[in-house]
């Protein structure tokens, strides 16, 4: 199937992006393709900000104006295959079913041999596909790009909030990497300490090149990114729902990507917490560039087939 083929999402809305960077049919086709792209516009428990739901759009739209062509890999990672998958939407109302039903949908790509790419929404969403990139690969860890530790027991009344997804996946007994964390509360600094838990604060993001490699060392070989837009510093990233100041810079933070990928397997990737801003689309271009650029380190690693 390829997504121009996908009458669901491209018939009654005929303007809706239909793929990310806006491929030929041979280059999106998802029996071929190393990647696919998962939208879910997920979002229940934002809690400052709203907008993650219009995230997944405004990054495949993004991802149609931005070149093929990486300058610093000298080639085109797209020739892997990237397919775009239709959105997906949980049916249950209740989160838990909600995550179970995400688990189940990222799972039957992962088993297809696929490189899954989930786009949110909001962070809570990340531990579908975490959980199913357990059950697929076996041990994994997870390397957390965020402003916030997100490892409250629960919050507002569900432990199923964005604030609560990485103690979710601590409890699912899933090494973590957190980079560019700084804001927690105590319990959750309490958890950090106690656990000898690994965390590149926010304020190390400076000496991170130095820090980082021994850091990926405590990680299993197998590892699953998620990527919380708000790890940026809000003067490249305003468009998310709860910005912190501080935070990562663009070619620092491709240099980790970029060791992150040489070094481990990197099995799966979500990109979350993108809430659109009108008339600053700056946020909507660095998040589809930022897929694209970790794509392209996936094709290096693999030896640039295609
Ligand atoms: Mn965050």
């Amino acid at each position: 199937m390829t997504l121009r083929d996908a009458s669901c999402y491209n018939g009654a809305m005929p303007y809706l992006p239909t793929n990310f960077g806006l491929l030929e049919a041979a280059a999106s086709d998802y029996e071929t393709s190393r990647v696919a792209v998962l939208p879910v516009p997920f979002e229940r428990t934002t809690s400052y900000g709203k907008g993650t739901a219009q995230g997944p759009a405004a990054i495949l739209r993004a991802s149609q104006a931005m070149e093929l062509y990486d300058e610093e890999l000298d080639g085109e990672p797209h020739v892997q295959g990237i397919a775009t998958l239709p959105p997906f939407l949980p049916e249950a109302f209740d989160m838990e079913e909600g995550f179970v039903e995400l688990q189940a949908e990222a799972k039957v790509h992962l088993e297809r041999g696929k490189f899954l790419v989930t786009l949110g929404g909001e962070h809570s969403l990340s531990q579908g596909p975490v959980k199913a990139a357990k059950e697929v690969h076996g041990e994994i860890g997870v390397v957390q790009f965020d402003a916030h530790s997100d490892l409250r027991e629960d919050f507002e009344g569900t432990p199923y909030s964005h604030a609560s997804v990485m103690k979710r996946i601590v409890d699912a007994g899933i090494p973590t990497l957190p980079v560019g964390i700084r804001s927690l509360s105590a319990p959750e600094a309490r958890l950090i300490r106690e656990r000898g838990m690994p965390v590149l604060w926010g304020h190390q993001l400076d000496q991170a090149e130095a820090l980082f490699p021994a850091m990926l060392d405590s990680l299993p070989e197998k590892v699953y990114l998620t990527f919380d837009i708000d790890y940026f510093d809000p003067a490249l990233v305003p468009a998310t729902g709860t910005p912190e100041p501080g935070g990562g810079h663009w070619y620092p933070t491709l240099r980790l990507l970029r060791r992150l990928f040489r070094t481990k397997t990197v099995v799966a990737m979500d990109l979350i917490e993108l809430a659109p801003v009108g008339g600053h689309p700056a946020s909507d271009f660095l998040a589809a560039k930022l897929v694209y650029k970790c794509l392209g380190y996936l094709w290096e690693r693999e030896g640039r087939k295609g």
